[in-house]
């Protein structure tokens, strides 16, 4: 089965998204259903509050919670770096939980790139297990539909966040089976010695992000980034980017509960 970020990537069209940290089936939900305009959720379980180490059943409570019946594509960021068997099995919880696609944090080398995408692909493209009861329900397929197109149909991200990510990003970008190089500005901008963006990252910034981009696309693949908010947003669909988160759960909600506060002060 298709999904509306694999559709969006076809047909070339920017995706837009939203990131989710808190847990619960009716949170994801609530932010699922916010906007036909929403193609993918991150269900962040890196930084976010969304266990998915020991928790799986948390992770996949919030991948259900966003899809009754279709809805946005579920993105699930799991804890760890890829490379370490640790990893894998973050990433087999998160696939058998129903995620149309893994994003990985701070993956810096091509081999770690081409471990990331090995536990993705049930073999003969990877070393992924299969025999969870529960992952083709979510997609709404027969097991053996989804073991037949999984592999074509699961997104695979890394996220490009470090000052060794940038050295070797074309090698990166060049790994069979990766599909998208998502920046992390807040941890690339730390990791090359600048202050965090508030909200735009340091100008001298945006020269690394540009490499970043024009290796993703050189290769063929689709560049992300995260922003925080839709104006954000707007400016890097128009510099190319091709996925695009536009604010997360937490941030909307204290914005919007902010900003109806001060418009009823202002009576
Ligand atoms: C970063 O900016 O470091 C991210 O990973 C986005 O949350």
């Amino acid at each position: 089965a298709s999904h509306s970020l694999l559709q969006a990537f076809k047909a070339s069209k920017t995706a837009f998204g939203a990131w989710l940290t808190l847990p619960g089936t009716f949170h994801a939900r609530t932010v699922a259903q916010a906007s036909p305009l929403l193609s993918w959720i991150v269900v962040d379980c890196e930084h976010g509050l969304i266990p998915l180490v020991p928790g799986v059943a948390e992770c996949t409570a919030a991948i259900l919670g966003a899809r009754p019946g279709g809805g946005p594509s579920t993105i699930v960021r799991i804890p760890a770096t890829g490379v370490t068997a640790s990893s894998s099995w973050q990433i087999k919880h998160a696939l058998d939980g129903g995620a149309q696609g893994v994003l990985v944090p701070l993956v810096s080398t091509a081999a770690k790139a081409r471990e990331v995408v090995s536990d993705c692909r049930f073999p003969p493209g990877g070393r992924r297990g299969f025999g969870s009861p529960f992952t083709h329900g979510t997609w709404g397929v027969s097991a053996a539909e989804y073991l037949k197109t999984a592999n074509d149909n699961i997104l695979v991200m890394v996220q490009i966040e470090n000052k060794e990510a940038v050295e070797n990003v074309q090698e990166i970008a060049n790994v069979d089976g990766v599909d998208a190089l998502f920046i992390g500005p807040y941890d690339l901008s730390i990791s090359m010695g600048y202050p965090p963006p508030s909200p735009d990252p340091h100008p001298e910034m945006e020269q690394v992000m540009q490499k970043i981009l024009n290796a993703a696309h050189a290769a063929g693949k689709k560049c992300a980034i995260f922003c925080t908010s839709g104006k954000q947003a707007a400016a890097r669909a128009k510099q190319g980017f091709d996925m695009i988160n536009v604010t997360s759960d937490t941030g909307a909600m204290s914005e919007a509960i902010a900003s109806h506060l001060n418009a009823a002060s202002e009576q």
